[in-house]
């Protein structure tokens, strides 16, 4: 793209040619607009999808880096291209999002996304110390809803900061080595799977069994084989509460990012884990991508997919409301310049929404509060959600929790297996 800005009425040539000012993102032109969506005054480089979705990049052609990504900043509307325009319709400076009907009839959704504070609040750096980034963990043993600052050795050892938070700013409280570990540190796993509100120390074996201990605040009290696995590579197995009970559940990610779910039972009579099949067909990013963790704060864990650069889709999880089990909101973070490596999502302010961290070579570790980046299930901030591809919909009543459809492989607690 090239331009000429516009000097009519000033002095010397009524235009002033510029030179190309963006290269463009590889779409064909007629998917390009422009639009003032943050209300700077200047128009942003806008991309309108097939499906009436918008990907946008600021205008910020006086700076060093003239366009500034944003992602998706509005979900698909199944509206055609040729339907969508961008028009500041309420006055407030912003370009709202409406969709033209043959007879003239226009649906409007108010721009309120850059209206709102920055959804992701930079913290600057908020923790270091000398280990690697491979060794740093964040997963809450105190049980007060804030992750805490681990460090894991070779051999499953652990050295533990406890997440002392004072105000808006967050400490750190050093507790030596609280663990002398039971596997190799990539077998070892966080996760809450007795609800009892504070992580356990796990170890996944080669089928994805899992032992598990207990933190009691003072030590760990062994459990025992929980699960006797299901044959899935260590590498596949996540532990996130799909379900919202506060127990984690058992979750097995294919290389293509669809999942199959155990619900996390253990307590109630009968079968601790109970199968409920695929839960989510994923969005044909692959399983090593996908990711669990709440970013909207309704205590489910919702689905993830991080990009090469840091950049998050979310897909919400919505199971048991109304429409599809997972809606999907589009890029909810669009990276901060490190590689998805370096970023992993943890509780840090205790708002029960995923805070985004960059942890770099040295342990130090940098923050991005969320702040409300995922707003809930009801929809998302401009535009409507869609469900993800072969969302069940509706989905399955209150109380079936897709035993039915157990596959009888057998998972056990301790040594009583389903
Ligand atoms: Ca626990
Ligand atoms: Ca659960
Ligand atoms: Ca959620
Ligand atoms: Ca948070």
């Amino acid at each position: 793209m090239r331009a000429w800005l516009n000097n009519i009425g000033g002095s010397g040539a009524p235009w002033t040619y510029q030179g190309e000012i963006a290269s463009g993102v590889g779409v064909p032109g007629d998917q390009v607009r422009f639009a003032d969506v943050n209300g700077d005054g200047r128009d942003d480089y806008l991309v309108v999808g097939d499906q009436g979705q918008v990907r946008a990049w600021l205008n910020t052609v006086e700076a060093d880096r003239p366009w500034t990504y944003q992602g998706e900043i509005a979900a698909s509307t199944g509206a055609a291209r040729s339907q969508v325009n961008l028009a500041d319709v309420d006055g407030n400076g912003r370009d709202d999002y409406l969709v033209v009907y043959g007879a003239g009839a226009v649906t409007a959704w108010l721009n309120d996304r850059f209206g709102r504070a920055d959804p992701w609040d930079y913290q600057g750096r908020i923790a270091s110390s000398s280990a690697t980034r491979e060794q740093v963990r964040f997963a809450d043993l105190t049980g007060d809803g804030r992750d805490d600052y681990l460090v894991v050795g070779t051999d499953g050892q652990v050295t533990a900061w406890w997440n002392v938070l004072d105000g808006d700013h967050v400490g750190w409280d050093y507790q030596g080595r609280i663990a002398t570990g039971a596997g190799p540190r990539d077998r070892v796993r966080f996760a809450d799977v007795d609800g009892d509100g504070r992580d356990d120390y796990l170890v996944l074996g080669d089928q994805g069994q899992v032992d598990a201990w207990r933190y009691t605040g003072s030590g760990w009290a062994h459990q025992g084989v929980i699960a006797s696995g299901v044959g899935a590579s260590p590498d596949q197995v996540r532990f996130a509460d799909v379900n919202g009970d506060g127990r984690d559940d058992y979750l097995v990610v294919d290389a293509q990012g669809r999942v199959r779910s155990w619900l996390n039972d253990r307590g109630a009579r009968g079968a601790p884990w109970k199968s409920e099949g695929q839960i989510a067909d994923g969005v044909g990013a692959a399983g090593s991508t996908v990711t669990f963790a709440d970013v909207n704060g309704d205590r489910r864990d919702d689905y993830l997919v991080m990009g090469e650069y840091g950049q998050i889709r979310a897909w919400i999880n919505n199971r048991g409301g109304q429409g599809g089990a997972w809606l999907s909101l589009g890029e909810i973070a669009s990276g901060v310049g490190a590689p998805r490596s370096q970023v992993d999502l943890a509780e840090i302010n205790g708002d029960r929404r995923a805070d985004y961290l960059v942890i770099d070579d040295g342990g130090g570790v940098r923050a991005w509060y969320n702040n409300q980046a995922a707003p809930g299930s009801a929809g998302a901030a401009l535009g409507t959600t869609t469900p993800m591809r072969n969302d069940p919909s509706p989905p399955p009543p209150a109380g079936d929790n897709g035993a039915a459809a157990a596959t009888g492989i057998p998972i056990c607690v301790a040594d009583r297996c389903s």
